[in-house]
């Protein structure tokens, strides 16, 4: 019997391709666009799996899955599965899986080195040791930032949210929470209204869901009332934040600082944020170690090799159940 026909969105870690080139034929999408719908046009009738994940930068949106009528599963790799459209995948009865609890902890610690960077400067004091401003210049100026006396505000308190909420609670730094419904299972307090969460905090983490929802959610009327001791972290998507107004509100000291782990279109992101002094920018590593991507590598090819070997994938996403393939 032939192999199933799969599609990688761009290039996947070894762990993955080698593993799917066992069970599937596998084609991987060039990077140049005549080269894609050459190829497109030859294997999309046959595909019935797809590899993806955001780093790919590849939408798998409505026109993208309307080119495979034989398609079965979408394979996230990555917990966050903003670039698939799974209302549409949903409706065709393909199966979206991705990548939860595997990363958790790791985005969870990524969080909090990114916030105490951010709140205590030390990106910046290691660059003023490295330009040998230390024996020049003395002391590092005192951090306007401490931990000690401040509120976290966070925006999403999912699996990552409570990791994050967790540790911060441990620091001895008070927790609240805004998301959509309260949750149960958590002690923190909660806001149904952003607003009203951004005026009784002075530090916003983010670690809600990208997508339509939530698009431009942390905007110029958060800022204003998250105040000028305001520090916002963000290791969400870029695409929660106004980043114009974000930028405007850190040069015009509407809010103190910002630690940003995500951007609008990355990796090609905005160059103005090089000028913004007071940002610790991360090149999107929430993840990002061997440990926890092989983990999530593993995840993404036990989900694909579900639906070869015909058994129930391990983590179909809420939108699309699994019933049979
Ligand atoms: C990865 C992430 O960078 O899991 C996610 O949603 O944002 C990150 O862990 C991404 O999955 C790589 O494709």
């Amino acid at each position: 019997m032939s192999k199933p026909v799969l599609l990688e969105t761009g290039p996947m870690m070894d762990l993955i391709s080698s593993q799917l080139a066992e069970a599937f034929t596998v084609h991987a999408l060039p990077p140049r666009a005549a080269e894609r719908d050459a190829l497109l046009a030859k294997i999309a009738p046959d595909v019935t799996a797809i590899c993806t994940g955001g780093h790919t930068g590849v939408k798998t949106d409505a026109a993208m899955l309307a080119r495979f009528p034989k398609l079965k599963v979408v394979a996230n790799f990555g917990v966050g599965y903003d670039s698939i459209d799974v209302a549409t995948a949903a409706r065709r009865g393909v199966v979206v899986t991705n990548t939860p609890d595997v990363l958790t902890e790791e985005v969870a610690d990524t969080a909090l080195g990114l916030l105490l960077n951010t709140v205590r400067e030390f990106s910046r004091a290691e660059n003023y040791l490295r330009a040998g401003e230390w024996a020049k210049k003395g002391d590092y100026p005192l951090t306007s930032g401490s931990l000690r006396d401040r509120k976290l505000g966070m925006v999403g308190m999912g699996r990552i949210g409570q990791a994050i909420a967790t540790r911060v609670a441990a620091f001895g730094v008070p927790v609240v929470y805004y998301s959509r419904n309260k949750k149960s299972d958590v002690s923190y307090q909660y806001y149904s209204n952003l607003i009203e969460m951004a005026k009784a905090v002075d530090t916003m983490l983010v670690i809600t869901p990208g997508g339509a929802e939530t698009k431009n959610m942390i905007n110029a009327e958060v800022l204003a009332a998250l105040g000028k001791r305001g520090i916002l972290i963000n290791v969400a998507r870029g695409t929660v934040v106004d980043e114009p107004a974000l930028m405007a509100a850190l040069r015009t000291g509407i809010i103190q600082a910002a630690g940003l782990d995500v951007f609008w279109n990355e990796p090609s992101i905005n160059p103005e944020w090089m000028t913004v002094p007071n940002v610790t920018l991360l090149p999107h590593v929430g993840s990002s170690s061997v440990h926890t991507r092989n983990g999530m590598g593993q995840l993404t090819v036990d989900n694909l090799l579900a639906y070869a070997n015909g058994t129930p994938p391990k983590t179909p996403v809420a939108e699309t159940p699994f019933k049979a393939w």
